[in-house]
């Protein structure tokens, strides 16, 4: 997908282990004496006087002071930083350690300062401050991580405190999830350093509470034992003092007026929870990529209980005069939003029988909608995030933590929808610990069915019990013996439709036939375009507008016309396409998928859908 649209540039880092320093205006000093400095030039290299102004050395407040304008330097306005092709033996070793600790590339973001400038996202509409109340409530921010690369950590921390209204600001309550890395010991120096990160490097010798020891605003709490981010979040919690909690992940960039219209809309509606606008920070060269307004997203979720991101509906985009307007969103991502801690209190805060990672978004998404809530995305509002390919951190031995935690959020919240989960998980629930409280706070706070979450909150989201065929699809030529069969995971997308051999299995020879002409399993929808007949992201919209998709990245939206469009001609037993006007069947060569013109005296065009119901 688009996120990584922009054509690779060559930054400026030098190919050696010991880069340059770029900076030139500064008194020298060593690299011991440098700890509160921002920037510092290398003892080995000459100070110049370069007509920049000089930076007091005593003064500790540097590391209030917003950040110094050092354009040239690198990642500056969000760039991105792209390493050199040839890279000393060394140089390689240690990109490729930040890659395996972090999932992302470490050693860019070691070279980008900590106080790093990112332009300004929002438009005229946002930035019309008499949109926003002039009475705000005080956030507390709540930033969980478990070895979090420090730099990474570290500019989450400074875009907070450099890019917020100090009076909006209660604390900033940095939870440790027992964190086990040796760096959070002690340290030494990182020899990759740019000047800049040499600074930065000095202090990790020393305890996060040393680094902070000056900043009022930030407190440290540490977990006794591995909490995973849900438990680790509710003892964050225990702390907050402010009227809103907002949460972010320990990989984030706040970009420049990002906190202002979040509480806003919860200064106008203490029930209403706000997500900002999560850019994306690029894993390899930390590029700040922005979404304009047009392209913000909303949260959705699939009966295997993933998480996945839409297009604005139609039914929402009509409710606003403006795509700056917040808009509401069935689920959020999870990691980056503002709630009023009182309303947090009231829907239980989170289910702390969830270990780990993951599911607690939904819980929350569902139980704001159903409880007497709203959930809202801000698109004034943009915070980066580091999206990564892979979990970098070790989850549990022995225990498949998300399918208990989602479990746990199937029980408990989806009534007899959550069968639909089940069904996925091969009807094993395996041990799930006991949920009688959620179940009773669900009782107490009298919240709404999980149907009138979905027919109110959630109309999009196809539901397996309302397919009007669903199973095998089986061909009548050569024998009647072969079915489509086609996995229809994210990796599958864009690949022809197979045919195999039927086996009454299900799996990939499930499928089913939506009211709406789709032919179906999860979010794939079978195809055609006019080459192959193919598996596609689901768009829901027969024509027109297409909108597809990336987990956690950006959708991108073009247009073509009823490609997943077909009806089930039952007289004929044809499989008839919306666009084309041509009928489903296997070639003559029987090897392969191909559409044709239709006509009801050839078997090989001729289908069985199992389980039709034609009222
Ligand atoms: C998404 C969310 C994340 C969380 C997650 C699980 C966004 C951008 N991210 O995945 O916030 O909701 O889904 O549903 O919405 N952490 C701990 N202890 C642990 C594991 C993680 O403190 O045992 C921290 C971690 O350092 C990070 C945060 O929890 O700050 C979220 O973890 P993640 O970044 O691995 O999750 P992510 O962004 O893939
Ligand atoms: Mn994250």
């Amino acid at each position: 997908l688009a996120v990584n649209g922009n054509a690779p540039q060559e930054a400026d880092v030098p190919p050696t282990s010991k880069p340059r320093s770029r900076v030139k205006a500064l008194p020298r000093l060593n690299a011991e004496e440098s700890v509160h400095h921002n920037v510092v030039v290398q003892p080995e290299e000459k100070a110049s006087s370069g007509g920049k102004p000089e930076v007091k050395e005593d003064d500790k407040n540097v590391l209030d002071a917003p950040a110094p304008n050092l354009e040239e330097s690198p990642g500056e306005l969000g760039k991105p930083v792209v390493l050199p092709k040839q890279m000393s033996p060394e140089m390689k070793k240690a990109v490729d350690d930040g890659w395996t600790k972090n999932a992302f590339n470490q050693y860019v973001s070691d070279l980008i300062s900590v106080h790093r400038t990112l332009p300004d996202p929002r438009d005229a509409w946002c930035k019309d401050s008499a949109r926003y109340s002039n009475d705000l409530p005080k956030t507390d921010v709540i930033i969980c991580f478990h070895n979090e690369a420090w730099s990474v950590l570290l500019r989450t921390v400074h875009s907070v405190l450099d890019r917020s209204p100090s009076e909006l600001i209660g604390k900033i309550i940095l939870v440790d999830d027992y964190s086990d890395m040796r760096k959070y010991q002690s340290s030494s120096l990182p020899t990759h350093c740019h000047s800049i990160c040499l600074a930065l490097a000095a202090h990790l010798k020393k305890q996060l509470e040393d680094y902070f020891a000056s900043y009022s605003k930030v407190e440290i709490v540490r977990g006794p034992q591995r909490e995973g981010l849900i438990r680790a979040r509710l003892l964050g919690a225990k702390y907050a003092k402010s009227p809103v909690i907002t949460y972010l992940d320990s990989h984030c960039e706040c970009a420049e007026g990002w906190l202002e219209p979040l509480l806003d809309r919860i200064a106008r509606n203490s029930t209403t929870v706000v997500c900002p606008v999560i850019d994306v920070i690029d894993d390899t060269t930390l590029e700040f990529h922005y979404r304009d307004s047009s392209g913000v997203n909303v949260g959705g979720f699939d009966w295997n209980l993933q998480f996945s991101w839409h297009a604005v509906p139609e039914r929402e985009k009509k409710r606003h005069s403006s795509t700056s307007e917040p808009v509401y969103s069935p689920t959020m991502a999870g990691g980056l939003f503002s709630i009023d801690r009182k309303f947090f209190e009231r829907l239980g805060t989170y289910d702390s029988g969830f270990d780990i990672w993951g599911g607690e978004n939904l819980e929350l998404s569902f139980k704001t909608w159903m409880c007497g809530g709203t959930l809202e995305i801000v698109p004034c509002s943009h915070v980066g995030h580091i999206f990564r390919k892979r979990s970098p951190y070790k989850w549990r031995t022995g225990v498949n933590v998300l399918k208990k935690n989602s479990v746990r959020l199937a029980e408990v919240w989806m009534d007899d929808y959550s069968k639909y989960y089940y069904q996925r998980i091969g009807n094993d629930k395996g041990d799930f610990g006991d949920v009688s409280d959620r179940l009773k706070l669900r009782e107490d706070l009298q919240c709404k069915s999980f149907k009138w979450y979905l027919d109110n909150i959630y109309p999009e989201l196809f539901i397996p019990g309302d397919a009007v065929a669903n199973g095998e699809i089986r061909n009548l030529g050569y024998g009647g013996r072969t079915c489509l069969d086609s996995p229809s995971g994210r990796r599958n997308l864009k690949k022809a439709v197979g045919l195999y051999p039927c086996h009454k299995q299900g799996g990939n020879q499930y499928w089913m036939l939506s009211k709406t002409g789709e032919i179906r399993r999860d979010t794939a929808c079978l195809d055609y375009a006019g080459k192959d007949v193919i598996l596609f992201g689901c768009h829901g919209s027969k024509g027109n507008q297409v909108s597809v998709c990336g987990l956690l990245t950006v959708c991108l939206i073009y247009f073509v016309p009823f490609v997943q469009f077909w009806t089930y001609r039952e007289g004929t037993k044809q499989l008839h396409h919306g666009s084309s006007g041509k009928c489903l069947a296997i070639n003559q060569s029987k090897d392969k998928l191909v559409m044709e013109e239709c006509d009801s005296g050839v078997l090989r065009q001729q289908w069985l859908m199992e389980n039709y119901d034609s009222s």
